[in-house]
C-alpha cells in the first residue's frame, strides 16, 4: 500500500449524480452491471481523465451512453479503471461490467458467501471489490438496486432503501428492487441475499411515520433476535427524545451472518450484524452477550445520523463518526443501565485497549495525518478515545451548549461528507467559544501525564493544588504542545462533606471542572478547613494518567466518602494497583507479600455496602487485570511475577472477605427466572465473584462445581466453568464440567466460542499446547473469523503467562498462525497481531523472543498490506 497523507485531499474531478447497479447472483459467477451517471465538477480540466477504483477486478464490458467505448479511451487493471476524452460539461453514462466469485472471496470484503447467503461488507474499501467505481467517502449519489437470483434459493434478496418490488425474472430467477432516496457514499452499500428467517415489527416515528423493523436470521433461530429488536425500538425511541433525530426509511433492516470481520456495520437501512451480537437467549447468552447487543445494535443505528446522514470527508475523519456515536452509544447505554457502573466499564476498557495503544508503537492521534492501510485505523484510538473526545466537549460546555452544538451540527451539515475541523466549529459557533487549544485533542497522540501535589496551609484555610502535564512522545511526533484538560474534582472534608471553595486563583473553574491549559499551573482554593481529601478526575472526565502520590488514608476516604461513585471506584483501584505492583516488586525481591489493611478494609466495605448497586460492588471486587497492572507497571515486564502478585492479592482479599463472600453467594440470586435486566445481571455478577474468592479462601472445585451443576443460564454457567477451568485446571472436574458443557450446546458455534476462549485463557504455559489441540478440534473453523479470535485471538490477547511464555515458543506459534490467517483474511490477521502491540514493554529475553518473531513475520515472502503494516510500526 501506498501512504495516504490528509495533506494531499482534494474532491473528485467528476460528480456522481446516479449510481443504478444490478445483480444477477451466482455463486461462483456474479454479474454486475453498474450504470454511473457522471458530470465533470466546474472548473476541472477539460482534458482530466476520470479514474475509478478496483481491487482484484476484471473489466467485462464498458459502455459510454450505450455505446462500445474504443479501447484506446480507457485503461482497465485489477486497481483501477481510467476513462479518457470524457465530456467537458454535459452528464454521461458509463456502464461497467465485471464479474466476481463470492464463493472464493474469503476476506469478507466485497460480496461474499457466508453459510449460503449472499452478504456484502463495503467499509472502508469494499466496493471496489464489486465494481470499479469512485470508492471514497466524499461521493454520494442515491442508487437503485436490482437483484436477480434463483428463486429457491434466494427467497429473500435485500439493500438499501425501500423496497420497490419484485416479482418472477424469467425460469427459476426471481428479481427484487430496491430505491435508496439518501446520497450516500459506495461504504454503505449492501446486498444480502439467500435463504433466511425474519422476525418483524414496527416502530412509529415522533412525527408519526410507520416503520417496518425486520431482523433477518437462519432460520430456526428467530426466537433468539428478540433481545435485538427490543433494543432496536429502544434505540430509536432514545434518538427521538436525547437527540431529535427521527428515521428517514419506511423500513429498517439487520441481517445476523455467521462469518464478519467486525461487529456490525451499519449500510443505510440494512445493518449487517456478526450473529454473535444479535442472538441471544438466557440458555446460551450471558449478560455481558445481552448488553453487548443492546450496545451495537444502538451504536448501528446511531450511525444513521451520524455517519450515514452526515458522513466523513475522506477516512481521516473516521472519529467524526464513530467517535461520536460510542459517545452515543455509551449515553444510550447510561440511561437503559446504571450510570457510574456503565462509565467503570467504559473506562477499564479504555485504560486496557487504548491507553496501551497509544503508549506503544501503533500510537496515533484521533484524527490521523497519514495511513498505508485505512482497515488498521478501525482502532480503540479512533472509538474510544474519539468517544472521550466527544465527551469533553459536553463537560467543557455543559449539557445545554453540547446541545445547541449538535444541533447545529446537523442542521448545517445534513447530506454533506465532512471533516472534524466542521465539527468542532458547529460548538464553537452555537457557543461562541473557541476551541483551537482543545482540538489538540483529535491531533496529538499519547496519553497526557497529568503530575499532580497539593499543598494545604491550614492559617490561611487555602488549600493549592500544583499540576503539570507532559505529553509523550509518540511515532511521528516528538514533541506536543499542552492541551486543554478538564478535570472534574471535589475537596472532600474530614466528615465526608464537599468543602465549597470561597473563592478560586490560577485557572479557570467551571462548576465541578478546573481547566489545566498550561503546562504547568498553581490552583489556589481558599475558605476551605479543615485539611480537604482531593478527589480528582472523577468520572474520568480527560482521558488522562494521574500521577498523584495520594496516601492509601486518603483513597480510602475518597472510597468511602465521594459522591461520585466512579470516583469511588477509581479510589479503591488505586489502592489496589498499589498494592499489585508492590507485591510484583516483592516477589522479585524474594521478599513476602503483604496486603495493606487499609486497602482491604476499604475494598470489603464497598463490597458489603448494602446501599450500593450489586453491579457496582462486583465492579469493586473486580481487581486490576494483569496488563492493567503490566502498564502500572511501566516496563521491563515479567507476566509471570505479574500473575503470581495478582493471586496472592486475590488470596489475600478471600481470606479476609470469606465470610462476606459466603453471605453473597447465598443472597445474590436473583429470584424467580432468567431476566437480562441490569438489576439481576449486576447481582449475578456480585455473586459470581463471591465465587471466585471463594475458590481462593476454601481452595476447592468443590463450590464451583455445584454451582455449575446449579446454573439454569448462560452468565452462571460459564462463571462456574471459568473458576474450575481456570482455578483447577487439572481436576477432573474442571475435564468434566468442560465435557459436559460442550456436549450440551453441541452445534451452536457461538457457545463454542465462549469454550475456546475459556480454554484459550487458562494461565500458564500449558496453555499453548491446549490451544494447538483446539485447532485440530472438528469444531474450529479457520475460516470463521469468530473461532479464530475466540481461540487464537483470546490466548494472544487476554493469557498473559499462557502467551508470554518465557521460551518465546507462543510467539512463534502466533507468527506462524498470522502468515496462514493472512492467507485468506488480511484484516483479521492484522487485527490479531496487535496483540504484541506492548511487545518492547516486557523483559528483556521476552522482548527478544517477541522480536524474532515479529523479525519471522517481516521477511514473509507473501504478506498482505495489512499485516506488513502492523508489522513495519511495530519494529519501527
Ligand atoms: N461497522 C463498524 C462500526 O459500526 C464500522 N463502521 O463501528
Ligand atoms: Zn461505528
Amino acid at each position: 500500500g501506498q501512504i495516504v497523507n490528509l495533506a494531499d485531499y482534494r474532491p473528485t474531478d467528476f460528480i456522481l449524480e446516479r449510481v443504478d447497479l444490478t445483480f444477477e447472483l451466482d455463486p461462483t459467477n456474479t454479474k454486475v452491471d453498474s450504470r454511473l451517471i457522471f458530470h465533470r465538477r466546474e472548473g476541472v480540466d477539460p482534458s482530466a481523465p476520470l479514474v475509478l477504483d478496483g481491487d482484484e477486478l476484471t473489466l467485462s464490458g464498458l459502455l459510454f451512453d450505450q455505446n462500445e467505448l474504443p479501447t484506446s479511451q480507457y485503461d482497465a487493471t485489477p486497481e483501477s479503471l481510467i476513462v479518457r476524452d470524457l465530456p467537458a460539461s454535459e452528464p454521461f453514462e458509463l456502464t461497467i461490467t465485471t464479474y466476481i466469485n463470492p464463493e472464493a472471496n474469503t476476506q469478507l470484503m466485497g460480496l461474499y458467501r457466508t453459510n449460503g447467503i449472499y452478504c456484502t461488507q463495503c467499509e472502508a474499501e469494499g466496493f471496489r471489490r464489486i465494481t470499479y467505481f469512485p470508492d471514497r467517502p466524499d461521493v454520494l449519489a442515491p442508487y437503485t438496486i436490482t437483484i436477480i437470483g434463483d428463486k429457491a434459493a434466494n427467497p429473500v434478496m435485500l439493500s438499501n432503501g425501500n423496497f420497490l418490488g419484485g416479482a418472477g425474472y424469467d425460469e427459476g430467477r426471481a428479481f427484487a428492487a430496491w430505491f435508496d432516496p439518501h446520497p450516500k457514499p459506495s461504504y454503505l452499500f449492501a446486498l444480502v441475499a439467500g435463504d433466511l428467517g425474519v422476525v418483524d415489527d414496527t416502530f412509529e416515528t415522533m412525527s408519526g411515520n410507520e416503520v417496518a423493523l425486520k431482523i433477518y436470521v437462519e432460520h430456526g433461530k428467530e426466537a433468539r433476535a428478540a433481545y435485538a429488536m427490543d433494543a432496536l425500538k429502544r434505540s430509536m425511541k432514545w434518538d427521538e427524545e436525547r437527540f431529535g433525530r427521527e428515521y428517514d426509511l419506511n423500513i429498517f433492516q439487520i441481517v445476523a451472518v455467521s462469518d464478519f470481520n467486525m461487529g456490525a456495520m451499519e449500510n443505510k437501512g440494512l445493518n449487517v450484524f456478526n450473529d454473535k451480537y444479535v442472538l441471544a437467549d438466557p440458555e446460551t447468552a450471558t449478560d455481558q452477550d445481552y448488553a453487548n447487543i443492546e450496545a451495537i445494535i444502538a451504536h448501528e443505528y446511531f450511525h444513521n445520523w451520524t455517519g450515514n446522514r452526515i458522513t466523513c470527508r475522506d477516512w481521516f475523519q473516521l472519529c467524526l463518526k464513530e467517535g461520536l456515536t460510542v459517545y452515543r452509544d455509551h449515553e444510550f447505554s447510561a440511561d437503559m443501565r446504571s450510570r457510574a457502573v456503565k462509565r467503570i466499564a467504559e473506562v477499564r476498557h479504555l485504560k486496557s485497549e487504548q491507553f496501551p495503544e497509544d503508549a506503544g508503537p501503533l500510537a496515533h492521534p484521533v484524527r490521523p495525518t497519514k495511513y498505508r492501510e485505512i482497515n488498521n485505523f478501525y482502532t480503540t484510538t479512533v472509538y474510544e478515545k474519539g468517544s472521550e473526545v466527544t465527551r469533553m466537549i459536553a463537560t467543557l460546555l455543559g449539557e445545554s451548549g453540547f446541545k445547541a452544538g449538535m444541533d447545529l451540527y446537523f442542521e448545517r451539515h445534513d447530506g454533506q461528507a465532512v471533516t472534524v475541523e466542521d465539527f468542532v466549529t458547529c460548538f464553537e459557533d452555537a457557543n461562541h467559544r473557541d476551541l483551537t487549544q482543545f482540538s489538540l485533542w483529535y491531533r496529538q497522540a499519547g496519553t497526557p501525564l497529568v503530575t499532580v501535589s497539593s499543598q494545604y496551609d491550614q492559617s490561611s484555610g487555602s488549600f493549592t493544588l500544583s499540576l503539570e502535564q507532559m505529553i509523550p512522545a509518540t511515532p511521528g511526533q516528538p514533541t506536543k504542545e499542552p492541551m486543554h484538560i478538564p478535570l472534574s474534582f471535589a475537596l472532600i472534608s474530614d466528615n465526608g462533606a464537599l468543602a465549597t471553595p470561597t473563592a478560586v486563583k490560577g485557572g479557570e473553574v467551571t462548576g465541578e471542572v478546573l481547566h489545566l491549559t498550561e503546562r504547568q499551573q498553581n490552583f489556589t482554593f481558599s475558605g476551605i478547613s479543615p485539611r480537604p481529601v482531593l478527589s480528582l478526575n472523577r468520572s474520568f472526565s480527560a482521558p488522562v494518567n494521574l500521577h498523584f502520590d495520594q496516601t492509601p488514608t486518603d483513597l480510602a476516604h475518597i472510597a468511602r466518602y465521594d459522591t461520585d461513585l466512579f470516583a469511588r471506584w477509581q479510589a479503591l483501584t488505586e489502592l489496589a494497583v498499589l498494592n499489585l505492583t508492590q507485591g510484583v516488586r516483592d516477589l522479585k525481591t524474594g521478599k513476602a507479600l503483604t496486603c495493606d489493611p487499609a486497602f482491604l478494609s476499604a475494598l470489603l466495605e464497598a463490597a458489603g455496602d448494602e446501599t450500593l448497586e450489586p453491579a457496582f460492588r462486583a465492579q469493586a471486587l473486580t481487581l486490576p487485570s494483569e496488563s492493567d497492572i503490566a502498564r502500572e507497571l511501566g516496563g521491563n515486564n515479567d507476566p509471570e511475577a505479574i500473575h503470581a502478585a495478582r493471586q496472592a492479592v486475590l488470596y489475600a482479599v478471600a481470606k479476609e472477605g470469606q465470610p462476606l463472600f459466603l453471605r453473597l453467594f447465598e443472597d445474590m440470586k436473583p429470584a424467580g427466572a432468567y431476566s437480562p435486566d441490569a438489576a439481576s445481571a449486576g447481582k449475578r455478577s456480585l455473586r459470581n465473584i463471591a465465587l471466585s474468592y471463594l475458590s481462593y479462601a476454601e481452595a476447592s472445585h468443590a463450590r464451583a462445581a455445584e454451582a455449575f451443576a446449579a446454573a439454569d443460564n448462560m452468565t452462571d454457567l460459564a462463571q462456574a466453568l471459568t473458576v474450575l477451568a481456570h482455578r483447577f485446571p487439572d481436576s477432573t472436574q474442571a475435564t468434566e464440567a468442560l465435557e459436559t458443557f460442550q456436549s450440551r450446546f453441541e452445534g451452536n458455534a457461538l457457545v463454542t466460542d465462549k469454550w475456546f476462549s475459556i480454554q484459550a485463557t487458562i494461565p500458564g504455559a500449558g496453555a499453548l499446547e491446549r490451544v494447538k489441540q483446539l485447532m485440530a478440534d472438528a469444531r474450529f473453523v479457520a475460516s470463521n473469523p469468530n473461532r479464530v479470535r475466540a481461540l487464537v485471538g483470546s490466548f494472544a490477547f487476554s493469557n498473559p503467562t499462557g502467551f508470554n511464555r518465557a521460551d518465546g515458543e507462543a510467539y512463534r506459534f502466533l507468527a506462524e498462525q498470522i502468515l496462514a490467517i493472512d492467507q485468506r483474511n488480511p484484516q483479521l490477521a492484522a487485527r490479531i497481531l496487535t496483540s504484541m502491540r506492548s511487545w518492547r514493554s516486557l523483559e528483556a529475553q521476552r522482548a527478544d523472543h517477541a522480536h524474532s518473531a515479529l523479525m519471522q513475520i517481516e521477511r514473509a515472502t507473501v504478506l498482505s498490506a495489512d499485516v506488513r503494516d502492523i508489522v513495519e510500526r511495530m519494529l519501527k
